[in-house]
């Protein structure tokens, strides 16, 4: 703690921080003012900040441990945080003190903020979520602790080379990480690999041991996530893999200094990269190194925090209630029954008891082809005892399943951990729900889906088992952080409790018919649209009318998502223009923004095609005034915080039954944008809160559209009978935007035309008019703008507090355990 900063909680003063600052620039950084970079600035910035936290974070834990607090440990191999500096100033409460402060020595707040190398430690929505939940555990001072990896490199830098997608390195940690402290001392070793054998232990009873081929160390790295304005400051504890001996003595004694530290080197790859995949990584061994890993450190931790508080492990579940963040910890009901049984002499059926109370599972996708399954070759090289365990386990399911539905041989097998319709695998989900005791999905229609659909068989076994818990944000950056102009709007019209109850939000509803209250709402908007304007500019060279329509569609890029289609109705705006020079459409800047797997092809091609229709449209002096096309590269935490304010329309346009969720279109809606979207994921939901009337709706429902399936879809039918559809595919398969050549986006277009598998051509239509109607919507400023103040007064569902209560009364049983000032 830094004396300057005093050694109680109280908040400090201007000149204690500037104090602290000054220090920290020359105990920690050994640099002056004159000579500092801005890197040191940052640094010195940051640890004073932790400074104001520690005492907090080191008073949470005490107290947990002295109340034997329930603690909810969140287990996700993803952790998309976003810069922490901004978040622990607001969640401080110190805003105004700090930038006032840095103001004070002549630097600027922002400048300094712009420096922090944002942890991308995930891929997108599932590891954003997390950083939610955890945000909002802190802020409703429930106990929990945040376990995940520590990448080294997290999610790839995008850049746009020639209107291509290429991925760079994330060097995250390179100037150090001033957030995190190692705990060294708590290291955990892992086992890999190997085989089982069997002995006989001192009372006779027979038992199995586990003798790994290689083991590595857990090292964990923890950071305080302290809660928006409240003494609470729970744990992220992300673990690093290490060699359990560095040095390898007898190879360097035989002359051989590689061989002696290669050991080292391998294990640390076990924590080296994020996959990049939005949707599943199976059948690659280090994945599944890596998922065991982090899930093993956690529960031999979680046992470590039990015993140390004198309680019997028999008790653990009493103790922690787990959530599995999909099924990328599933290996965790496993794992635990490995530890109680192997390790701690527990007997299976209790073992079993235990830890059937203690996981609970959360499932974020239908896409058959995410849910995640294991090769069982390679499940048993890697992990031996436990695929001994999980057929220990299936069999004693199988025998419920047998006489609940006796003679029902079709759903053993569709209901087996194990698949053997052809290769053998390992089922990640069955595993995950027959360990749980609750399963949920991530919005209404989702979760009606999973019962219907995915998980059918095993909603007919346990209907009781499962719940919804629709998706939230935070508040807290996604509006007070990101958006400080309507922040301080909000403030002054119905006080600021909202930032932290966002259901009073709604309090803003009559102001939707203040003329004064809508002009100020209004040239907030313009503001943030001029501010993304100009990060446009300087990222892309494309210069963009603040007064056009925003229109925009960030996210992960994939086909279920439909960014093509979006392209299909630029290329018809851009043909009529064209056919007519004179038509009177709205201004509109398409900004799109999103990372594509590096191995998913047609995703990048997606990207190519935007960036292409945008060199020709951009470039066009016949209707340059009237449309732009902006892809802005590595969208991020930090890019999102800058777009999300500044957007007219939130593109939702996902096939309907495809998305889970969705969380963007939360965030959007919050900030005052109007959605375009289908009946898909929590759209659903919006709609219904914001009201049919500020949501434009377009395409299928998830009923028509399997309806559709079942009759026999042919896409051709739609491109013979459209002739505006017919003009739009037959230009870009023409090679119009691609310089002549043909046969770039042909692989796309083909696909359109044969088997259209996300039915974009049936939505097509739908989706052209019911961008009709938001031109003639915008066209009437006071109107659209009443909607936007609309959709933000109604948001107040989607705070992720919302979702954490949720999990808390119906899944974990939890309740705030305030810590004391
Ligand atoms: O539930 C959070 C999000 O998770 C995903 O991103 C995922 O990785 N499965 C889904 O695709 C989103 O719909 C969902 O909002």
């Amino acid at each position: 703690m830094n004396a300057a900063l005093g050694r109680d909680r109280s908040l400090p003063t201007r000149e204690g921080l500037k104090r602290a600052f000054l220090d920290h620039l020359l105990y920690t950084q050994n640099k002056s003012l004159a000579i500092a970079s801005r890197n040191d600035l940052y640094q010195a910035l940051a640890h004073t900040i932790r400074d104001c936290m520690l005492r907090t974070w080191f008073d949470t834990a005490s107290s947990y441990k002295a109340k034997h607090s329930r603690m909810v440990a969140y287990l996700s191999a993803e952790f998309l945080m976003g810069p922490y500096l901004g978040n622990n100033v607001l969640n401080l409460g110190l805003m105004d003190e700090v930038k006032a402060a840095i103001a004070e020595l002549g630097l600027d707040f922002d400048d300094l903020a712009n420096q922090e190398e944002e942890p991308g430690l995930g891929n997108g929505g599932l590891g954003r979520l997390a950083a939610c939940f955890i945000d909002s555990l802190a802020s409703l001072e429930i106990p929990a602790i945040g376990y995940g990896i520590r990448y080294e490199y997290g999610i790839f830098y995008q850049t746009i080379i020639d209107g291509w997608q290429v991925e760079n390195t994330d060097k995250w940690l390179r100037y150090g990480n001033p957030w995190e402290i190692q705990h060294a001392e708590w290291s955990v070793e892992i086992k890999l690999g190997g085989r089982t054998e069997t002995y006989t232990d001192d009372a006779g009873k027979f038992r199995v041991r586990w003798v790994p081929e290689k083991t590595v160390a857990g090292v964990p790295f923890d950071s305080p996530i302290l809660g928006y304005r409240v003494n609470t400051a729970n744990t992220l504890r992300l673990w690093r893999a290490e060699a359990t001996e560095a040095f390898d003595f007898p190879t360097f004694n035989r002359g051989d200094y590689l061989g002696a530290v290669s050991k080292k080197v391998t294990s640390e790859n076990l924590t080296k990269v994020l996959y990049p995949n939005d949707e599943s990584d199976q059948g690659k061994e280090l994945r599944l190194e890596q998922q065991y890993f982090f899930v093993s450190c956690s529960l031999q931790d979680m046992l470590r925090i039990q015993i140390n508080r004198g309680q019997p492990v028999t008790e653990f579940h009493l103790a922690f209630a787990i959530q599995l963040n999909d099924t990328h910890p599933a290996i965790g009901v496993a794992e635990l029954m490995r530890l109680l049984v192997d390790e701690h002499q527990i007997v299976w059926e209790q073992a079993w008891d235990v830890t059937r109370q203690t996981f609970a599972y959360t499932n974020h996708t239908l896409l058959p082809e995410a849910l995640e399954r294991w090769p069982l070759k390679l499940f048993e090289r890697v992990l031996p005892r436990h695929l001994e365990i999980i057929y220990e386990i299936n069999a004693r399911f199988l025998n419920e399943v047998r006489i609940r539905f006796l003679g029902d041989e079709s759903r053993l097998s569709r209901l087996s951990l194990i698949d053997e319709s052809g290769e053998r695998y390992v089922r990640m989900a069955h595993l995950a729900c027959v360990g749980s005791s609750a399963i949920n999905g991530v919005a209404e229609l989702h979760s009606e889906l999973l019962k219907r659909d995915v998980l059918a068989d095993f909603y007919a076994m346990w209907p009781e088992k499962f719940t919804n818990v629709t998706n939230g944000v935070t508040p807290r950056r996604w509006i007070a952080l990101s958006n400080p102009r309507q922040t301080s709007l909000v403030s002054r019209a119905i006080g600021n409790d909202w930032i932290k109850d966002f259901s009073r939000i709604k309090e803003l509803e009559p102001f939707a018919d203040d003329a004064g209250f809508a002009a100020d709402w209004q040239a907030i908007k313009r503001d943030n649209k001029i501010e993304l304007a100009g990060q446009l500019l300087q990222r892309t060279g494309i210069r963009v009318d603040p007064d056009s329509m925003f229109d925009v569609q960030v996210k992960r890029i994939h086909e279920y998502k439909r960014q093509h289609l979006a392209v299909l109705h630029i290329v018809a705006l851009y043909h009529r223009l064209k056919s007519d020079p004179n038509l009177d459409v709205v201004p509109r800047t398409f900004i799109f923004g999103g990372k594509a797997a590096p191995g998913y092809h047609r995703a990048k091609l997606i990207i190519k095609l935007i960036t292409s229709v945008g060199d020709v449209v951009n470039n066009d002096p016949a209707v340059r005034d009237r449309l732009k096309v902006v892809f802005l590269p590595n969208f991020s935490v930090t890019r999102g915080q800058r777009i999300y304010p500044a957007a007219d329309l939130s593109e939702q346009i996902s096939l309907a039954g495809k998305e889970a969720s969705g969380t963007g279109n939360m965030k959007f809606a919050m900030n005052g944008a109007l959605t375009i979207g289908t009946m898909d994921g929590a759209n659903v939901e919006i709609r219904e809160e914001v009201g049919a009337d500020q949501f434009f709706l377009f395409g299928l429902t998830a009923e028509e559209v399997y309806a559709l399936r079942a009759r026999g879809y042919s896409p051709s039918d739609y491109y013979r009978n459209n002739a505006e559809l017919h003009a739009v595919l037959d230009l870009i398969r023409s090679g119009f935007f691609s310089r002549g050549d043909a046969n770039l986006f042909a692989p796309l277009i083909d696909e359109l035309m044969h088997t259209d598998p996300y039915m974009l051509l049936v939505d097509y239509q739908s989706y052209v008019d019911c961008q009709g109607e938001v031109d003639r919507t915008y066209r009437d400023t006071q109107d659209w703008t009443r909607r936007s103040i609309l959709n933000a007064a109604r948001s107040g569902k989607f705070s992720s507090d919302r979702s954490i209560r949720d999990y808390a009364e119906r899944v974990w049983k939890v309740g705030p355990a305030p810590v004391s000032s």
